[in-house]
This record gives structure tokens, sequence and C-alpha cells, in this order.
């Protein structure tokens, strides 16, 4: 039996008889059984289109004999069957389940990440999983839940960036610098090989350019990861979104 953590995430319809409706069908799931369910936050939506409603955000623990990729095609059954449809990337949505944690497996292939790629920085994630499996253990970031949310409330606004320093694209880098730095954080450039001990041990968060090497820095940083975009026009939404995430919950339990 393996030990998984599932995130619930909503903000169309009745967003808490969704959630009771998801967590009656996943105990019904053929091998899977339930061992414990957070309380339901209210969260500000991070990314995606403005003036989106208010999410409703839980975590599910569940053991499982099902493989990752069965597991994975159960959560998406359910969302097909709670009215999910998909539109918009970020965009509000009746239903989303996401596969978080599979024991400490890191796990990928075309369709499925595992950790999902984002869990290790987005506090409507963390928080509510720190409730029911705070000591579960993110395999990439080397840290258990609790120790993400306290390095999330104890680092620095300060991001480092893994990606070429090229002339050709500093107009870019620059704007991406200047939009963090208007949302208060400093974003530091770090070349393949190069990272200053102070630096590494006081990112929030490290976030490197799509199709690179892996770099010294990613092997050896204690703490979330980010892989940017391939499109660099799409990296500083995506940076912008992973800022907003690590912020403070404004909204809380109803
Ligand atoms: N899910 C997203 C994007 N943004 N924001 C909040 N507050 N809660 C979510 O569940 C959420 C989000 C993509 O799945
Ligand atoms: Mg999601
Ligand atoms: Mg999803």
């Amino acid at each position: 039996m393996n030990k998984c953590l599932i995130a619930f995430g909503s903000n169309l319809g009745d967003e808490d008889l969704i959630f009771e409706q998801t967590t009656a069908r996943l105990s019904d799931v053929a091998g899977l059984s339930m061992m414990a369910t957070s309380q339901p936050i209210r969260t500000t939506p991070v990314g995606g289109p403005s003036g989106q409603p208010i999410y409703l955000n839980a975590a599910v623990a569940v053991q499982t004999r099902l493989n990752p990729a069965e597991l994975h095609q159960a959560l998406i059954h359910i969302e097909t069957e709670l009215g999910r449809e998909r539109r918009v990337r970020w965009g509000a949505r009746k239903i989303d389940l996401d596969l978080l944690l599979y024991g400490s497996e890191h796990f990928e292939n075309e369709t499925l990440t595992i950790p999902h790629p984002r869990m290790s920085f987005r506090r409507f994630v963390l928080e509510p999983a720190a409730e029911i499996a705070g000591e579960m253990r993110h395999p990439i970031a080397d840290m258990t839940i609790h120790e993400l949310l306290d390095h999330l409330t104890n680092m620095p606004n300060e991001i480092l960036w893994v990606t070429d320093t090229s002339p050709a694209t500093k107009n870019l880098r620059d704007q991406v610098l200047n939009s963090a730095a208007s949302a208060g954080w400093t974003i530091h450039l770090v070349g393949d090989q190069e990272c200053f001990e102070r630096l590494r041990s006081q990112a929030k968060l490290v976030a490197w350019d799509a199709n690179r090497p892996t770099s010294l820095l990613q092997q050896t940083f204690r703490g979330p990861q980010l892989q940017l975009p391939a499109l660099a026009e799409k990296i500083e939404t995506e940076l912008m979104a992973a800022m907003e995430a690590m912020k403070p919950i404004a909204v809380r339990p109803r």
C-alpha cells in the first residue's frame, strides 16, 4: 500500500457540495482507502484570468494499491463526472484534483509528473496538506510539507533564476526583474556553475529555464524549485504566479 496526497480546488458552483461529492467518490474507488481529509479553506485565486471567484482548497490523504497512472485516471474520472471542463490554464473550474505525492516517489511520463510540479511553493496546497500529512516528504525539495511551509515563512523574498545571461535576451530578463521588484521580490540571475553560498541558503525558490542541463544549484538546493516555460514570453507570467502562490494566504477558513 502506498500513501498518497491529493489536492482539491474549486471556484465555480457549489464548492462545498463538490468537495463532499469528491470525498464520497474517492472512498468508492476500488483499491483505495481514505486516510484523512483536511478542513477546506478559502483562498485568493493565483494566476489565470482576473476577476475569478475565491477558491475552496483542501487536501486528502489516501492509501492505495493503484499505481500512479491508475490513481491519476481515477482522479480524472471523478473530475469528469463532477463536471470539469478544461478551457483556460489556471481559469475558474468546478473541480481540480491534483495528485501531489505518491509515497516519496519521483515519477514522470508524458501525461503525469509526481510530485506535482508546482506543489512545493503553493500555500493553497501546502497549508491544507500540512494539516493531514505534514511529515510527508517531497523527494525533490528534500523537505517535509511542514518544512516547506516554514521555508516559505522564514526565507526572504528572493529567487534564484538559473538562466542564460546572453545579451540577446537581456530586455526580457530586465522586464521580469522589474515586475518582480514592484511586487517586493529580488531575483538573482545565476549561470550554470556559479552560486554564492549566501544566496543558496536564503532563496525561497530556485527557478530554471526549460531545456537546460541540470545545474549544480538544482542538485544541491534544498527547497522549492520551478521549471520555467520554454517560450520566453511566458516566463514572466509563470514567475509572477509563483510569487503570488508563496504569499501568506489572505482568505481564511469560513
Ligand atoms: N489552482 C490553480 C491556479 N490557481 N489558485 C488558488 N487559490 N487555488 C487553486 O486551487 C488554484 C489557483 C491551478 O490548478
Ligand atoms: Mg491544479
Ligand atoms: Mg489539475
